[in-house]
């Protein structure tokens, strides 16, 4: 089969702080992002997210742009310091407001929104008090799930706690490119991948309502045939493909980690991880190619040689979304629930013509590979019931400031002008014909 079932679910994603702007409106305090942003030689164009696509007050323009590409779903996330902008762990009655309308909108637009809670802008606050390394963080997380469930609980349709924790732990806390831009020691980085885990599993409690896990997933090539390499690149799968997966489906860490983050582990903790959703969300870019070294993290991850590229330098490797799929079907087996695909895009240098348009033909061929390699794993027996493009709108890509545009949008930074690209029309088309 080619095509997808009609309740399959289609949607694009997006981030807070990637989309938001607004820094500081309506009580908003600053996340270890807008730190991070503001700080010196941090990204690649000096940009911050104060403004990104000003989405917060454009978010009408937005969804009616989603209600034209006749998505049934917008995975979005909720910027923790809106809500809660200090340690008193008040909420702030306008930042709620916010989503409201947003939710709201969606809602008069037959879009369900599929929440996100932690998209990485942990509050500043949170952060001066020990930020992921400090376990009490994930007790604050539960109590910022719990207000936003009270609030926004009757129009969410789908979940989910956290984004990406791998990326989060990896580049914020252990090589320092991501906010709070930490390098620490394996050791204490370790205590970083236990909150997290324990944070989404208290948030799990207090969440009414459908769950999604959401994991980014890519297969680990050995650079070279040598020794070191396939171990370097045996270590990455766990690092990348199971830390994060495992305690959640299974209840327990990888063997081969367990002595790394055991110190940090209380009793009773792993029944509050082992939580598992009713979706699981997997969030696919690219292959990586892995290559031993001598640093403290003895690996180097580097993009593999003799596939197409990305204006990120990413290999265009479509069947490596086959190969996560089936390989998650078949490593956690009863285990797994339905996956979604809650992420899967790409970079081009995409600018607009003087009539006008947006022709970004790589992304179309890039997506509908992609979503031939979706199919190609539902026909192996992967149960996968919906996908979401990253993203709708250009928007602020973490280190890489403005510089890498991933949207079916193309947003002017300078005026906020939105200019769909052919990619846009194409996804329409592609969901209309899915009906
Ligand atoms: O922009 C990011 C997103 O925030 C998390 N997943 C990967 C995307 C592209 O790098």
């Amino acid at each position: 089969m080619t095509g997808f079932p009609p309740d399959f679910t289609w949607g694009v994603a997006a981030a807070a702080y990637q989309v938001e702007g607004a820094a500081n409106e309506d009580g908003r305090t600053p996340s270890i992002w807008d730190t991070f942003a503001h700080a010196e030689g941090t990204t690649a164009d000096g940009s911050t997210g104060d403004v990104a696509c000003d989405h917060y007050h454009r978010f009408a323009e937005d969804v009616a742009l989603m209600a034209d590409l006749g998505i049934d779903s917008y995975r979005l996330s909720v910027s923790w310091s809106r809500i809660v902008p200090d340690a008193s762990g008040r909420p702030n009655p306008a930042g709620l407001d916010f989503y409201d309308r947003l939710l709201d909108s969606l809602a008069d637009n037959g879009i369900s929104p599929a929440v996100n809670l932690f998209h990485w802008d942990l509050p500043q606050w949170a952060q001066d008090a020990g930020g992921w390394q400090q376990r009490d963080t994930a007790a604050r997380f539960a109590e910022y799930a719990e207000i936003v469930a009270a609030r926004l609980g009757d129009r969410v349709g789908t979940w989910s706690t956290i984004n990406e924790m791998f990326e989060h732990f990896a580049l914020g806390h252990v090589t320092g490119e991501h906010a709070p831009g930490l390098t620490l020691p394996l050791e204490e980085a370790a205590g970083v991948v236990h909150h997290l885990l324990l944070a989404s599993g208290h948030a799990a409690q207090v969440l009414r309502g459908r769950l999604m896990g959401i994991t980014s997933y890519a297969p680990a090539r050995p650079h070279t045939d040598s020794d070191a390499d396939r171990d370097a690149a045996a270590l990455y799968d766990v690092l990348q493909n199971r830390l994060f997966t495992d305690p959640v489906l299974l209840g327990r860490y990888p063997a081969e980690l367990e002595p790394l983050i055991e110190p940090f582990v209380r009793e009773g903790d792993l029944a509050v991880v082992h939580a598992p959703p009713d979706l699981w969300g997997v969030n696919y870019y690219s292959i990586n190619s892995v290559r031993a070294t001598e640093g403290a993290v003895p690996l180097e991850v580097l993009a593999p040689q003799g596939f197409p590229r990305t204006a990120f330098g990413w290999a265009v490797a479509p069947e490596g979304l086959t190969e996560v799929l089936t390989t998650l079907h078949e490593r956690y087996a009863e285990h797994l629930p339905p996956l979604v695909i809650t992420e899967n895009g790409c970079a081009y240098d995409d600018t607009v013509d003087a009539a006008g348009g947006c022709d970004d033909l790589e992304r179309v061929v890039f997506l509908d590979e992609h979503l031939a390699a979706v199919r190609a794993a539902m026909n192996a027996g992967v149960d996968v019931r919906g996908y979401y493009v990253w993203s709708l709108l250009d928007n602020f890509e973490w280190a890489e400031g403005y510089t890498k545009r991933f949207g079916l949008v193309h947003v002017d930074y300078a005026t906020q002008r939105r200019t769909p690209k052919t990619s846009f029309g194409w996804y329409r088309d592609r969901i209309a014909a899915s009906r």
